[in-house]
């Protein structure tokens, strides 16, 4: 029996969509891609040709799996495996695998905004990985760190992978760093994956796919927004645009309106469209080495390690809390 979802995100999602398209330019938040549509694009992305970071990071969780736990087990004692934005947990779930195979205690707290995605996992992983423990927690990262908190003081081990730090200008992702720290006390672990600066053609083509999936994932928020919020997108009016800038590593996706249009929410809220006006949907910002040193340090970390895929184009960093 699904749980509901949390009260309040109805709410802020509302308030998120009107915000950011009352705005100029407009805007709209990525995270909230994934609802039941959006995950299962996703899904697709991360099977498509182009998508390179899943395969990047699963290369890493599946090949280097005892050394990731080594790195976590460098300090004694029972933990909390906190996961920011769990997902299906596919390559989490090598190491959590290789934990309860070496007896280790723990318990693991996925975390995600998307209620389907833990009330899945609260279910299926305790009958696949026997005798692992599991508590999901459906909300937005830092309330539900704080509630992590609260249920329990043991040492905390925070996963946050994916490059789903990314998914913020830099600006707000050091932010962010300096959040999480203070959720922290020392000698606690942040694992964090990122999407290290490459080949621009490289990143480029992996938010621009030939089979227009990310297209599609990025359409998808509008025929959201009509399903939850009662919009009335016509989603044939607008189309993807990907862009990534080199030197910044800044890669943005955004929805350009193909005519002059107007959309109303709730039947009361009106929004106008230039033709050629763009929705800025999406930021996925690589960095590099150095960078992410620097944002660890700022925020109060100190690197540990760093684990690279072989063509050296993600990496899982491992700070502790300083
Ligand atoms: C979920 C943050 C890993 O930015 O690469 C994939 C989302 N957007 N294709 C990313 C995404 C378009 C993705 N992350």
């Amino acid at each position: 029996m699904p749980l509901p979802p949390q009260k309040g995100i109805e709410e802020k999602f509302l308030i998120d969509v009107l915000q950011g398209l009352a705005s100029s330019p407009k805007y709209l938040q990525s995270k909230y891609f994934y609802d039941p549509k959006g995950d299962k694009l996703f899904q697709d992305i991360m099977n498509c040709e182009e998508y390179y970071p899943f395969d990047c990071e699963l290369e890493i969780f599946s090949e280097r799996t005892a050394e990731i736990a080594g790195a976590i087990l460098r300090e004694p004692g029972a933990f909390d495996l906190i996961e920011l934005g769990a997902g299906d947990c596919t390559k989490s779930s090598y190491l959590l695998e290789y934990l309860v195979g070496e007896k280790v205690d723990f318990t693991y707290m996925p975390i995600d905004i998307s209620y389907n995605t833990i009330a899945y996992l609260n279910k299926i992983l305790p009958e696949r990985i026997q005798g692992l423990n599991v508590t999901g927690l459906n909300g937005e990262y830092f309330d539900m760190l704080k509630k992590a908190a609260k249920a329990s003081s043991r040492r905390k081990v925070v996963l946050f992978m994916g490059s789903n730090l990314g998914n913020m200008p830099p600006a707000d992702a050091r932010l962010f760093c300096k959040e999480l720290r203070a959720h922290l006390n020392p000698g606690d672990l942040a694992l964090i994956g990122i999407d290290l600066k490459k080949n621009p053609h490289t990143v480029l083509a992996a938010y621009n796919d030939k089979k227009g999936i990310t297209a599609a994932f990025n359409l998808n928020l509008l025929s959201r927004i009509n399903r939850e919020l009662a919009g009335d997108f016509k989603i044939g009016n607008f189309s993807h645009y990907a862009t990534y800038d080199p030197e910044s590593g800044g890669c943005k996706s955004f929805l350009v309106s193909k005519v002059d249009q107007q959309v109303t929410l709730s039947g009361e809220y009106e929004f106008k469209f230039a033709k050629d006006e763009c929705i800025y949907m999406e930021i996925s910002q690589k960095y590099d080495l150095k960078e992410i040193g620097r944002m660890g340090e700022l925020a109060g970390f100190k690197t540990e390690e760093n684990f690279l895929c072989r063509k050296k184009w993600f990496v899982d960093t491992v700070w502790s809390a300083i």
